[in-house]
């Protein structure tokens, strides 16, 4: 079935589910959130959820056997870490949409389960960490940061991506732990350069309970290629947000649901065989 001379890594919905899992705890905020959101809230979204469930069941008249099905299936989704990719594939994208609707910089997108804080830090220009033969498209990304004023920002992108191959680091086996994971701060006049490679695009695990849902329903895994970011600067709202390819056939067709027209880049191939590309980030002040 393999052979021994090339690892090739095998990333199991397992593996990066549990991965994603115990990155989320060990992130305190959730928990926080749970003892601070008042029981009044509690009470109406929890009814408003489950009074929408119950009006599924009796419109569409679902039998002992879909809910015993649907038991199992919720059951899975927590034995294989996914809850982080259920939710951030198939809800995130509405709360983002609630949460930066009064923007008037960019308002970004879902951050996705496979962020990881404090990567290494490359400066206002840099490669990010990659291996030595590491595959795809060199691109090289020229951009700045300002305040919805137009003053530069002293900020900071972090940026991190799947490999040519799909795979994050961290979350796959057999990837140096800070691969395609960097942090670029910006100087006075707030820009940046930033050379990667173009990852590919993205299929979710389908080996675990969100592949068994996607094939029990007859839909596809992909998410379009992307490249995450989180913008920050002092005295400016967190900017989360994810960045596109043209062309790529699941732009319109993302199983997250999380491409914008103004998110998809408009990469310049170069004489070398690079791509260069320019994009910018406006930050919105704190309120
Ligand atoms: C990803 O890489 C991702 O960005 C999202 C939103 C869901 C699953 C995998
Ligand atoms: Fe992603």
């Amino acid at each position: 079935m393999t052979t021994f001379d090339t690892p090739v890594p095998t990333a199991t919905a397992a593996a990066s589910g549990a991965s994603a899992t115990d990155r989320f705890r060990a992130d305190k905020s959730p928990y926080d959130a749970v003892r601070d959101t008042p029981r009044e809230r509690v009470d109406l979204l929890a009814r408003e959820v489950l009074t929408a469930v119950h009006e599924t069941v009796r419109r569409h008249k679902v039998t002992y056997d879909e809910y015993n099905a649907l038991k199992a299936w919720l059951i899975g989704v927590g034995e294989d870490g996914e809850w982080p990719l259920f939710l951030d594939a198939w809800v995130e994208h509405a709360v983002e949409d609630v949460a930066t609707s009064h923007r008037s910089g960019n308002r970004g997108s879902i951050e996705g389960p496979y962020y990881v804080p404090n990567s290494p830090d490359l400066g206002a220009d840099g490669e990010m960490p990659m291996r030595p033969d590491e595959q795809g498209t060199p691109l090289v990304w020229n951009g700045t940061i300002t305040s919805t004023d137009g003053t530069p920002l002293n900020g900071k992108v972090e940026l991190w991506h799947a490999d040519a191959d799909g795979f994050y680091s961290q979350f796959a086996p057999g990837l140096p732990q800070w691969n395609l994971r960097g942090s670029f701060t910006t100087g006075p006049d707030g820009a940046f350069r930033i050379r990667t490679i173009r990852p590919a695009p993205y299929q979710i695990p389908t080996d675990g309970s969100c592949g068994k849902l996607i094939a029990a329903a007859g839909w596809h895994a992909w998410r379009p290629a992307h490249l995450h970011v989180k913008v920050s600067a002092p005295g400016h709202e967190l900017l989360t947000a994810q960045l596109y390819f043209p062309g790529d056939p699941h732009n319109d067709d993302d199983i997250a649901t999380a491409v914008k027209p103004e998110l998809v880049l408009a990469p310049v191939p170069q004489p070398d065989g690079s791509e260069a590309v320019v994009y910018d980030f406006v930050l919105d002040p704190v309120r």
